[in-house]
């Protein structure tokens, strides 16, 4: 594989200093190829950059700039095999999850901004003579800072609404996952986008991402990863009156009231528990189940989740690989004993060396979908964000201690509940404390909805008319009829 460059100008160019790292492939362990280490000195050069095509991009009409996300969807349409394949071998997760949810969505994202647009021009409020015109314009360079779960799905999201809105862009993906983010900048070279609009600074996190969210002239910051970092961000960000938008970790409950058809909706529950190994900030990694089913449920959902085919994640018939790296690997077994300790009972799954999965790499990060019983809903394994394949079970006699239970995290991102009656569903779900709900389904996904979550799971949202107001600044202009 060529080395992966910055994206600064229109140019691709390694960092200042020449330094790099290496990227891994966490299914075989083998070094794919190296990204650059930036610094301070590289994020100076693309807010420059971003700075100097500020003025050209936001006197474009939002007709040209939805024109240029139908034009980039298009190109992404068309590499979606290669995005899925890169996806793939820079994260470890099977071939059929990257093209169904990363490459697919990735399209998507530009497709909905490229139309949405057109539905949200600018409010007006008249009354006694007045006319008010809510005016957007852009808020200027803004710094979109992505994690190593979604790379190309999350990066996009970002991206296609701040373009849309005449932004101009300084992105930092995970140095974990740089391939997708490389190819979306040979994308835009390709189709000539104007240079300096996208800036891609490859690195470290506290080297790049806090350089970025630094940088006076980086006026707004969308973050997607880790609460602790997420702390940093705002802690740098805030007392520079930045915009900031926060999608940070979850805990999520997945709950199973007593009348829920368990055949028709177990599918859905395990795929609420283990998709891309549980690295879905949307994941449900406490599945609450009335007391009443839960010795048939158990039964079921252990069954069902010994029949997920973990293995090498270029086959077609995998539906779990690897996780995202080795570190990971020994954080989330780190969590599997420390259940143990906690006293709860492994049903399936376990360490690697436990379970170990046939017909993969030794040196690939490699973990079975695990499910612990007989904690309690306060334990650390139960409260703790894990980010990898473990559930824990637990059982409720009311819906009252259901709530309480599925509530009592530092989190509030998402969660779903699953019943025969959707009215009973919605009701329990309105008393969630998480920026969404998903009843009898799960990642149900309509972009116009607001994305994000509450308590430690960030701060505002996006998605929709909200993503235009994020990466937009709103001025009211009142006109007073003569
Ligand atoms: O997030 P990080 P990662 C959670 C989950 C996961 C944890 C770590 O708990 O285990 O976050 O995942 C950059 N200033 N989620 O490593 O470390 C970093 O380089 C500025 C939930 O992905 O927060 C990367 O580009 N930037 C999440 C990005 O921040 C910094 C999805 C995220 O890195 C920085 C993924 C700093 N000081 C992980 N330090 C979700 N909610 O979807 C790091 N970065």
């Amino acid at each position: 594989m060529d080395p992966i460059l910055n994206y600064i100008n229109g140019e691709f160019q390694p960092s200042a200093t020449g330094n790099t790292l290496a990227t891994v492939n966490p299914a075989t362990g083998q070094t794919i190829t190296t990204l650059p280490r930036s610094s301070a000195e590289d994020v100076a050069l693309a807010a420059q950059a971003a700075q100097q095509a500020g003025q050209a991009w936001s006197a474009t009409t939002m007709e040209e700039r939805m024109d240029w996300l139908h034009r980039i969807a298009d190109a992404l349409e068309e590499e979606k095999e290669t995005i899925a394949r890169l996806e793939s071998t820079d994260t470890g997760k099977p071939i059929s999850l990257a093209r169904r949810v990363d490459a697919a969505r990735s399209v998507a994202n530009f497709r909905f901004f490229a139309t949405y647009g057109r539905d949200h021009t600018e409010p007006t409020f008249a009354d006694h003579g007045a006319v008010n015109h809510v005016h957007r314009s852009p808020i200027g360079c803004v710094g979109l800072i992505t994690p190593w779960n979604l790379p190309l799905y999350l990066l996009t999201w970002k991206v296609a609404p701040a373009l849309l809105m005449g932004n101009t862009i300084v992105a930092k993906p995970s140095e974990l996952t740089p391939m997708t983010a490389h190819h979306f900048a040979k994308v835009l070279s390709k189709l000539n986008f104007p240079s300096g609009v996208f800036n891609l600074v490859h690195g470290l996190g506290p080297e790049v991402g806090q350089a970025i969210v630094e940088h006076p002239n980086i006026r707004g910051i969308s973050f997607t990863g880790g609460t602790a970092t997420g702390k940093t961000v705002a802690a740098t960000a805030a007392p520079m009156f930045k915009k900031l938008s926060l999608e940070l970790g979850g805990k999520n409950a997945t709950v199973v009231l007593d009348d829920a058809p368990l055949e028709e909706m177990m599918d859905g529950i395990v795929r609420a528990s283990f998709t891309n190994s549980g690295q879905v900030c949307l994941c449900g990694s406490r599945v609450l189940v009335d007391a009443s089913i839960y010795d048939r449920f158990k039964a079921m959902f252990v069954d069902a989740v010994n029949n997920i085919v973990v293995g090498d994640p270029t086959q077609e018939d995998t539906v779990m690989g690897s996780v995202i790296s080795s570190d990971h690997q020994t954080k989330v077994e780190g969590y599997i004993e420390l259940g143990r300790q906690e006293g709860g009972t492994v049903l399936t799954g376990g360490t690697a060396r436990e379970t170990p999965v046939e017909g993969v790499s030794p040196a690939g990060a490699f973990l079975r979908p695990t499910v612990i019983e007989g904690l309690s809903h306060t334990s650390r394994t139960a409260t703790e964000e894990i980010f990898g394949p473990v559930v824990t079970l637990h059982p409720f006699t009311s819906e009252e201690e259901a709530l309480e239970m599925a509530n009592a995290t530092d989190y509030g991102l998402a969660g779903s509940v699953w019943t025969g009656d959707t009215e009973r569903g919605y009701a329990f779900a309105q008393q969630m404390d998480t920026g969404i709900v998903w009843v009898n389904t799960w990642l149900n996904r309509d972009l116009r909805t607001p994305f994000g979550g509450v308590k430690q799971s960030g701060v505002g949202r996006e998605g929709g008319a909200w993503s235009l107001n994020f990466f937009s600044e709103l001025t009211n202009i009142c006109v007073q009829q003569p």
